[in-house]
């Protein structure tokens, strides 16, 4: 991102045209940054909060209060034991040095909770890494290089923009590109063929596709028998999975089953590339991690992998060697006791836990950075309770007064992007990237380094890491002694911007995957011994007609909260452009649904389950299918119609691998909304 600055003010961010991957385009939302970071709402001072919690109502403050009364009250605690203190952070940044760093070391020093940040993408992360070894595919760049592409469980227009840009050139050199997604998204209204299965029941789509093209020796046999393993167990599994049971599990056609795999086979077997862009829509259900591992098999049994072009993505983090210990600094934990661990998909009910031997102690503080729980949590109603404790002491790192900020003791000011120096990993390409501060910081914001430092400082922590800079830490955050980042230099990115690892183009060409036998695992010793069958398999959702008939009999529409394209997840909802162009929530409604429940265009309707209720204005569409409603998110409760968002119905049961959140695991029912739907904000 290339940024103007004039007088002291950044005036325009641009994409760098230079860029190979994103040359020179920025994503609706980030073209905004400006607007965001200018917005008259920013935080700009220290603040207290002087009202109920959940009220908004603060007071400014100086730092040095700040700093000084919460270092008092977590030295408190800690003296009594330090588990007690949580830390909350995910994707506000996913810089290197702004997200886990001086954080890190602060609580691992503290000897607080760890946090086990499964919130987006942990099962289909563990689902990849039983098959493949690790999170490493096709390169983005490769992509218009593919004679056929499965955009698998993904929005890109939306939520990937610079891999459609690859899409769209394949499509014009000819390529066939396919969504498989339960809703007609932006995406899938542009390819050549949509697929809109059940919810949840990709795994079985895979299964299916794999017996078609084993039943039809649709196959790669020298890439099966040199590079994979386990193919005579999977050859006798996938003769359960006959395109009619697939295609009545899936709630599609006989022949979507058997003409997917048999384009995916046949274009294999004429030497074209096949590529799969499959994304985390997929796995946000209880099957989730499996349903990524099975799709990890498809690319080897047609010996994809062998183009360039070819294989699979989901992301590309972990070609990025990033040295943890030198920037989070594991070794400062307590010596003998490794701190519990509380996944952040389950705040709602943690926060709410008291004391036991098997939880530990009661959380009494949380330091949220980088991220609003309260919005994008599961199961809203239990999280907003948990945060709404008056014995809860919280503190919230933030640019704005988000849903979170407003149950917070103390709200410190951060700095945002154009602000702080920071180095970025990415999940989609393959580039390291410095993040030159461009202005100075505004009003009082600081760097969530900073604020740890200060606070390392006043807790007495000496140990000299405390006092690294942004600059001495960003220098050690890729390490170089490993083949794909020996060129780092922090100095030399600096002045590039952008540097790509130094990777092969094809990476799994020659096999060399980095499981423990080297192969793709059809069949997974790992999976057996963590509990799992170790080859492919169903595993339907929780919360489904087919799955769970008594629950759907009261609650028998299936709903999914996917971005929506002008918000990052709750990041830019307070934007007024954007949200503009969003409007409001919606809900978009097959018209037989709305049908049978007397709903019409432009209703506002309440979607609800035994979990919560929120209100948004219907749309009749058969962009959803029948059977499904799709709320695109993630609103700010305070800036949605009634105070509340979709995550009041989403619930806090975990996939199966990864301990992820199932927030696309979630039967509703809907019904035009009573006069009162339309609460005041205040
Ligand atoms: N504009 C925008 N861009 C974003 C984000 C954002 O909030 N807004 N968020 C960023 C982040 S943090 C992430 S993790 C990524 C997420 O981006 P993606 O990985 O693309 O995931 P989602 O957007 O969650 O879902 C994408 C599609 O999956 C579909 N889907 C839902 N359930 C299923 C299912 O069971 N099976 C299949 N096959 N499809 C299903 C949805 O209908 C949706 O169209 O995007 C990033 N980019
Ligand atoms: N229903 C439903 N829920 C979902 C999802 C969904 O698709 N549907 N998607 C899930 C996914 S994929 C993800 S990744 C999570 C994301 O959840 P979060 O990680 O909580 O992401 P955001 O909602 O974008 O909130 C990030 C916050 O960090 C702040 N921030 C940004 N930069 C900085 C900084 O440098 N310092 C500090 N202190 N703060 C900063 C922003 O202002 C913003 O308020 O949500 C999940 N929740
Ligand atoms: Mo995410």
């Amino acid at each position: 991102m290339l940024v103007t600055v004039e007088d002291g003010v950044a005036t325009q961010v641009r994409g760098d045209p230079d860029h190979p991957t994103t040359a020179g385009v920025l994503c609706t939302k980030v073209a905004r940054y400006t607007e965001r970071t200018y917005h008259p709402d920013r935080l700009l001072h220290p603040m207290k909060r002087i009202g109920p919690k959940g009220s908004g109502q603060f007071v400014r403050i100086g730092w040095d209060e700040a700093i000084d009364t919460i270092a008092t009250r977590l030295g408190a605690i800690a003296a009594r034991d330090p588990e007690a203190i949580l830390p909350y952070s995910y994707a506000g940044t996913m810089g290197l040095v702004q997200g886990e760093s001086m954080s890190a070391r602060f609580f691992h020093k503290l000897g607080a909770s760890l946090l086990d940040r499964t919130i987006c993408a942990s099962a289909g992360g563990a689902g990849y890494t039983y098959t493949i070894g690790n999170r490493i595919g096709t390169d983005v760049e490769q992509f218009q290089n593919a004679r056929l592409i499965l955009i698998w469980g993904g929005n890109p227009i939306a939520s990937n923009l610079h891999f459609w840009t690859r899409a769209q050139e394949a499509k014009r050199r000819g390529a066939t590109l396919i969504a498989i997604d339960p809703y007609r998204s932006l995406t899938a209204e542009k390819c050549h063929q949509h697929i809109a299965l059940l919810p949840g029941t990709d795994a079985a789509l895979a299964l299916g596709m794999m017996h078609v093209l084993i039943a039809e020796d649709l196959l790669d046999h020298d890439y099966i028998a040199r590079h994979t393993l386990g193919f005579e167990e999977l050859k006798q599994r996938v003769v359960e999975w006959p395109p009619e049971r697939v295609a009545e599990t899936c709630g599609i056609t006989t022949a979507e089953v058997t003409q997917l795999a048999r384009l995916y086979g046949a274009t294999a077997r004429r030497g074209e590339a096949v590529a799969i862009r499959t994304n985390y829509g997929l796995q946000r259900v209880r099957g989730g991690g499996m349903a990524v591992r099975n799709i990890c098999c498809l690319p080897a049994l047609v010996g994809a992998w062998r183009h360039a072009a070819g294989g699979i993505q989901l992301s590309s983090s972990d070609s990025f060697p990033k040295d943890r210990l030198a920037v989070q600094r594991t070794d400062l934990l307590p010596a003998g006791r490794v701190p519990r661990t509380i996944n952040m998909s389950t705040i709602g009910d943690d926060l709410l836990r008291p004391a036991s031997p098997a939880f530990g102690p009661q959380i009494e503080a949380v330091v949220v950075y980088n991220s609003n729980p309260v919005a994008v949590a599961p199961e809203s109603g239990k999280v907003m309770q948990g945060f709404a404790r008056d014995d809860l002491f919280t503190v919230v790192l933030e640019h704005f007064r988000t849903d979170t900020a407003d149950y917070a003791d103390f709200v410190l000011p951060a700095t945002t992007q154009l602000e702080h120096i920071d180095v970025h990993g990415a999940y989609g390409h393959l580039y390291m990237m410095a993040n030159n501060a461009a202005i100075a910081p505004l009003g009082e914001a600081k760097p969530n380094t900073e604020i740890f430092r200060l606070l390392a400082a006043r807790m007495g922590f000496d140990d000299p890491c405390f006092a690294d800079s942004d600059d001495a830490i960003a220098a050690v955050a890729f390490d170089n002694k490993h083949v794909h980042a020996v060129h780092f230099d922090w100095e030399s990115l600096k002045r590039s911007g952008w540097q790509k690892l130094a990777v092969p183009e094809a990476p799994f060409a020659e096999g060399g995957f980095a499981t423990p036998s080297g192969k793709c695992e059809f069949l997974c010793a790992r999976m057996a011994a963590d509990g799992f069958d170790p080859l492919p398999t169903y595993l339907p959702p929780y919360e489904s007609a087919a799955s769970n008939p008594v629950l759907a009999s009261r609650y028998p529409l299936a709903m999914i909260s996917p971005p929506a394209r002008n918000f990052l997840n709750s990041t830019f909802v307070n934007i007024e452009s954007l949200r503009e162009t969003e409007g409001e929530p919606h809900l978009d409604m097959h018209p037989d649904d709305a049908a049978q429940r007397a709903i019409v265009a432009g209703d506002m309707v309440s979607i609800f389950n035994d979990r919560g209720t929120f209100t948004a204005r219907v749309r009749i569409t058969d962009k959803a299918r029948r059977g499904l409603v799709v709320g695109l998110s993630i609103w700010w409760k305070k800036l949605a119609t009634d105070g509340k968002n979709a995550n009041e119905l989403t619930s806090q049961r975990l996939t199966d691998m990864g301990g992820g959140p199932t927030f696309y695991d979630v039967l509703v029912e809907v019904a035009k909304a009573g006069p009162d739907a339309r609460k005041q904000n205040t």
